[in-house]
């Protein structure tokens, strides 16, 4: 038996190191294998849930041999770590993003053809993991991916919540919410963790003892580690994404129950779990409950835990943290993690206050998302006092400590009766970041003013980038092919190989290849809308997208007020030879903002209005597509001929969608905001649609009298697309639907709407104009693709690395 044995072992392992370097060997033999033995279903009767469960555990075991190298390399070079902190993690689908990083395609649809199943089908059956709201999240989900190229060691942290970002249907034109159930079916990616579990405590009360403090909370919940590996490009390395799922510490009330009262007796498990039960649905606005206070310290503290105990595996001296360890705070969610990090060295190992505030600020640096006022978190007092005594007094501390470094220093953390979580954030990291040039020049220039006159060296910018793999590579397959017949596919972890196809700009066979291919993709973005929503578009006209969250800022508002202009003006004159357009709309707005949720209605109250009408609808269609999320975006953006990036500017942290559009060769109409201004000095000037105020601009302008009223008076068309909207030309049954959107815009209109307007059109018609030139377009369009290469998140996270973690690569 010995022998037998041996012989196992040796055959096996040898079928791994075959598997290793050549993935696809063995597909479909395991694919069948994972069908019979883990999902426990013979092909005759498996539905596609089955085939994709079989094909993800396939393809997961794939990953695993990688995962475990990685991490057995990182232990031997004794190597600095990665922490990404996030209370958000967009990650969409997972399996075609593994797929494709272990260049597993082809060898998955030969194995599927033969099986006779749809793989297409397979793929699109696995919901799209929305734990996250917007750009912040995708951003994190993007990192990892490249962190994960890159070969850098790393984690992100983050919460597994039950519930992701909700379901977005239309009713009457209305939004209507849907809680979103991704977790109800079998996660295939994650591991569970029962042996990384951690006790975090709530509320009670600090006890001196001695010199220390001992912190004795009232309440306590259990974080449960639930591991996702991530895979890179060509599966080189792996890393893992650790997600924190909270359950009660004593589950069941027996006591309760054997009196016959159920639910009381459940009541714990309830409320334990209640704090990874949902991901607040808002990404501008904090609802400032205490659940959500309880969700960041819930995840922050378990991560900070284990981190520290991975650490202690390995080293026994902790002043080695800085340079064992870098802790990315993603915006200020996570920023509680500086007292917590202070109190475990502190409180629990002894260190001096000073030096635990020295060691937790080298391990420490912070991104800022936002300069929005009412996103920059500030918890009062009194909540984070009940919830988090031992912190409250510990944040009083490190402000002391910050006015003893900074004589000079005006503010401070804890002030008026709040925590400024974007002070405490500043002053406990050793860099903090903005996310685009423009953005992080704001940063010094208004919020952190004075705390950057003190550290003029701590504020970096770190402009954002997207992942080529998902962006490019996968969404767009026929882009991407045509690009690597041109270059080879040297540029899929190589972004700025993309300026090898300026050359090829002079090659007819390329440019036809390059139209064809973008012709392709509106065909099938045609006929997915035919077939699923009903909508009839033809692929000939401009596809003209906005997809990103409702938000005043954004100004949607200011989209379907030139869409009824057009409108307006087709009707007068429709033979005036108009370039034919579909405005496509998707996103979602936070169900608590009533004015997002308005301006959702009108855009498809306006939808229904022009699209049935006979004399416009051949040159101009208005769709809003409902529940975008990442799986939509990946439809939408390779179909794209124009990208909408039209926010006030100044308000726009960087934009990463902006990114993608430009990458798949649509053209952008933008503002000077966030990274559009980084897109328009590396495509050219002559390859981007630029209208409105600059920052400065938008400053002045709102100190200007009426500034909406007289934008309005001097506009024709602006005041009479105002006027169609006030006397129900969209919503006839109730005339003042729309009655608190046209009064605001003609009062305050703090976006400057109206005062964008006017430019907004005249760059609006140069667009139709350069469409109506087919070929001239598509030259733009492939200059826009051929000089992306900046904006990879590889090149993000190179800077990270080089400029805030001193982090290297293992990759070989
Ligand atoms: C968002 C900004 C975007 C930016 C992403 C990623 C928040 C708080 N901020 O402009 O609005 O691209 O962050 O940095 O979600």
């Amino acid at each position: 038996p010995d022998k037998v044995c041996g012989i196992y072992v040796t055959a096996n392992n040898r079928n791994i190191m075959l598997r290793a370097q050549m993935p696809h060997i063995g597909l479909r033999e395991d694919i069948l294998r994972q069908l019979a033995y883990v999902v426990g279903k013979d092909p005759e009767h498996a539905t596609l849930y089955d085939w994709r469960i079989a094909l993800s555990h396939a393809v997961r075991e794939r990953i695993v041999d990688r995962w475990f190298a990685s991490t057995r390399r990182t232990y031997e070079e004794g190597a600095k770590r990665v922490y990404y902190l996030s209370m958000e993690f967009l990650i969409g689908r997972l399996l075609e993003d593994a797929i494709t990083n272990l260049r597993l395609d082809e060898a998955a649809e030969l194995a599927f053809r033969e099986l006779g199943i749809d793989y297409a089908a397979v793929l699109l059956d696995e919901p799209d993991a929305a734990l996250g709201n917007g750009g912040l999240g995708r951003l994190a989900a993007c990192f990892l991916e490249s962190l994960s190229t890159i070969g850098c060691p790393a984690y992100g942290y983050g919460i597994r919540y039950e519930h992701g970002l909700f379901r977005q249907s239309f009713e009457d034109g209305r939004q209507v919410e849907a809680p979103e159930t991704w977790l109800l079916q079998h996660h295939v990616w994650e591991f569970e963790r029962p042996e990384a579990m951690f006790q975090i405590g709530f509320g009670g009360e600090v006890r001196e003892a001695g010199a220390r403090a001992v912190w004795e909370p009232t309440e306590a919940v259990f974080a449960e580690a639930y591991d996702t590996p991530i895979v890179g490009w060509q599966g080189r390395w792996a890393n893992t994404l650790r997600l924190w799922s909270a359950r009660a510490v004593d589950p069941f009330d027996l006591e309760r129950f054997n009196l016959g009262d159920y639910v009381a007796a459940a009541a714990p498990e309830a409320l334990a779990r209640t704090i990874s039960r949902v991901l607040y649905p808002d990404d501008t606005t904090e609802p400032g409950k205490e659940l959500r206070l309880k969700q960041e310290f819930f995840f922050t503290a378990a991560s900070l835990r284990d981190i520290l105990r991975r650490f202690d595996s390995e080293y026994d001296d902790i002043r080695k943290l800085p340079a064992k360890v870098a802790i990315q705070l993603n915006d200020t969610h996570p920023a509680i993690a500086g007292p917590e990090l202070v109190r475990l060295l502190h409180d629990e190992r002894g260190l001096e206050f000073d030096e635990a505030v020295a060691l937790a600020r080298g391990t420490l640096s912070y991104t800022n998302h936002t300069l929005l006022p009412e996103a920059l978190e500030k918890w009062s007092e009194g909540l984070m006092g009940r919830l988090l005594p031992r912190h409250m007094t510990l944040i009083e501390r490190i402000d002391a400590l910050h006015a003893r470094e900074n004589p000079t220093r005006k503010a401070a953390a804890r002030a008026n009766g709040q925590v400024n979580m974007g002070e405490l954030s500043f002053v406990m990291a050793h860099k903090v970041n903005g996310v685009s040039a423009l953005h992080t020049e704001l940063m010094k220039a208004t919020v952190f003013e004075d705390l950057h006159q003190l550290h003029p060296d701590r504020i970096v910018n770190q402009t954002n980038g997207v992942t080529p793999r998902r962006w490019l590579l996968s969404c767009n397959p026929r882009l991407s092919a045509l690009v690597t017949e041109a270059i080879g596919e040297d540029w899929v972890d190589d972004l700025e190989q993309l300026a090898r196809l300026e050359p090829r700009l002079s090659d007819a066979g390329f440019v036809e290849g390059f139209a064809a291919a973008k012709r392709a993709n509106k065909v099938d973005l045609s006929n997915w809308m035919a077939q699923g929503h009903d909508l009839l578009v033809d692929p000939e006209a401009m596809f003209d997208v906005q997809i990103k969250r409702i938000h005043e800022y954004k100004r949607q508002h200011l989209n379907i007020l030139e869409a009824i202009a057009l409108w307006q003006e087709i009707r007068a004159n429709p033979d005036a030879g108009w370039a034919p357009r579909v405005k496509i709309f998707g996103g979602k707005a936070a169900p608590g903002y009533v004015f997002a949720k308005k301006i959702i209605r009108l855009i498809n109250d306006v939808a229904r209005v022009v699209n049935a009408d006979p004399v416009t609808s051949p040159h101009l269609k208005v769709v809003f597509l409902p529940n975008y999320n990442v799986s939509l975006a990946e439809r939408l953006i390779p179909a794209a001929d124009l990208s909408e990036q039209i926010s006030t500017a100044g308000k726009e942290a960087s934009g990463t969608g902006n990114m993608k559009f430009a990458l798949n060769g649509a053209l952008t109409i933008g503002t000077l905001d966030g990274a559009n201004v980084e897109i328009r000095e590396r495509v050219g000037e002559e390859n981007f649609f630029l209208f409105g105020m600059t920052a400065d601009e938008v400053v002045n302008r709102r100190d200007i009298a009426n500034h909406a009223a007289k934008a309005i008076a001097a506009d024709t068309r602006l005041e009479l697309a105002l006027k169609a909207i006030r006397e129900g030309a969209f919503s006839p049954k109730e005339r003042d639907r729309y009655r608190d959107i046209t009064d605001n815009l003609a009062g305050p209109d703090y976006f400057l709407v109206c005062s964008d307007f006017a430019d907004y059109w005249r760059a609006q018609r140069e667009a139709d104009a350069a469409y109506r030139d087919s070929a001239a377009w598509t030259r733009k369009a492939a200059l826009n693709t051929a000089r992306s290469g900046w904006f990879s998140s590889d090149r993000t996270i190179r800077g990270y690395m080089g400029e805030i973690w001193n982090a290297g690569s293992l990759n070989p």
